[in-house]
């Protein structure tokens, strides 16, 4: 494959770089089942089930092709609005729903804000709310990793906006500097809450933004896989032989309001989305699934069926578990309590046991 160079214009895809054939419906599950969630999320936070959620329609596409091109040992620094990107990582949906809720199976242990999680075992790590931190940590994991001599690289979500940000440009710069083994996913969703991205920068696009840094800038459709696969498969390539960062600007757009407490009808037309809903990355995939004959439209009508029922089933299991057991909060901070928590610790204790019903 050519060699990503520093670019303002679409790379071309690749052939050896698209998806494989027999892994297209895995993708196309995988962004179903995001799109169900997605929309059970929004739903279960305006009945007060949960607290908060940030939903990712339209960016399914784009969020679920990168991932599918990592390795299971690449490192993921998200921002907040990654689901598609932590269910292909293989974090299973029941554990999500946990920390949505922030019951005892809460990893985070009801103390990160709903949406905000992160598992090691997977590599994944916390989401971070402050736009751009995460993009510094994966900067430096990379460094180690290649001290350390692992084969991995890491990778970073962000936002149009968050190009705007101290940490893109610092991060960019020391990418570039030391050539770390980082790929900055980029998705242009348009929007940063209520600020277009005409308003946002001059800058012709936001791929072009790595140039100054000797970062190459790679701008994708985020609404076709092929193109997001193959600029993932290609910077990560490029990254493990010792080539550096690449900054790949997935263009998309969120179709959801930018989170549960967001109104986007109050700054944006109904032409502009319906414009946008035209190009749904899923109803695009499903059309080369059904053209090459991979699936029906009663195979689909089936999938996204099974796939409600399968979130039902594990939305149930979660709801059906007690809350975060407040005694926790003594865990994990101090390796031994000082005299004054302790105290407090075991006053605690002579508290009744926190009622496991949910109200
Ligand atoms: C440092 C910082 N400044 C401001 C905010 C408030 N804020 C939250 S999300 C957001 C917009 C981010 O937009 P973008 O990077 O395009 O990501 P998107 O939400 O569209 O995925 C802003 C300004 C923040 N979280 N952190
Ligand atoms: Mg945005």
């Amino acid at each position: 494959m050519a060699e990503p160079t520093p670019s303002t214009e679409n790379e071309p895809v690749a052939v050896a770089s698209r998806i494989p054939s027999t892994d297209l419906l895995g993708v196309y599950r995988m962004m179903v089942t995001s799109r169900v969630v997605d929309e059970r999320c929004l739903t279960l936070q305006r009945q007060g089930r949960i607290g908060f959620y940030v939903p990712m329609q339209g960016q399914e596409a784009a969020q679920v092709a990168c991932a599918w091109a990592l390795s299971p040992e690449d490192w993921i620094f998200p921002a907040y609005r990654e689901l598609g990107v932590a269910l292909t990582r293989g974090i299973p949906l029941k554990l999500l729903l946990d920390q949505f809720i922030g019951n005892a199976g809460d990893a985070m242990k009801g103390r990160q804000m709903p949406n905000h999680y992160g598992y090691r075992a997977f590599r994944f790590v916390t989401a971070s709310s402050p736009v751009g931190t995460q993009i510094v940590q994966a900067v430096g994991t990379a460094m180690a990793a290649r001290r350390k001599g692992e084969p991995i690289v890491t990778v970073t979500f962000f936002g149009d906006g968050t190009t705007s940000s101290n940490d893109f440009h610092s991060g960019l710069n020391f990418a570039g500097v030391v050539q770390a083994p980082t790929i900055f996913f980029c998705q242009n969703n348009q929007w940063a809450i209520s600020l277009p991205r005409e308003k946002q920068t001059r800058s012709e696009t936001l791929a072009a933004k790595g140039v100054a840094y000797g970062v190459p800038g790679v701008v994708v459709d985020g609404t076709d896989v092929h193109a997001v696969y193959a600029a993932v498969v290609q910077a990560r390539e490029r990254a493990l032989a010792g080539g550096g960062p690449t900054l790949i600007e997935a263009q998309v757009y969120r179709l959801g309001p930018h989170s549960t407490s967001d109104d986007p009808r109050r700054y944006r037309s109904d032409a502009e989305l319906n414009q946008w809903k035209a190009k749904d990355p899923i109803a695009r995939l499903k059309s080369e699934l059904l053209a090459d004959g991979q699936l029906t439209e009663e195979a689909d009508r089936d999938l996204w069926e099974s796939t409600k029922s399968e979130v039902s089933k594990a939305l149930a299991a979660a709801e059906a578990m007690p809350p975060v057991d407040p005694r926790t909060m003594f865990d994990d901070v101090f390796a031994r309590l000082s005299p004054q928590l302790e105290e407090q610790r075991l006053s605690f204790e002579e508290l009744p046991s926190p009622n496991p019903v949910r109200t």
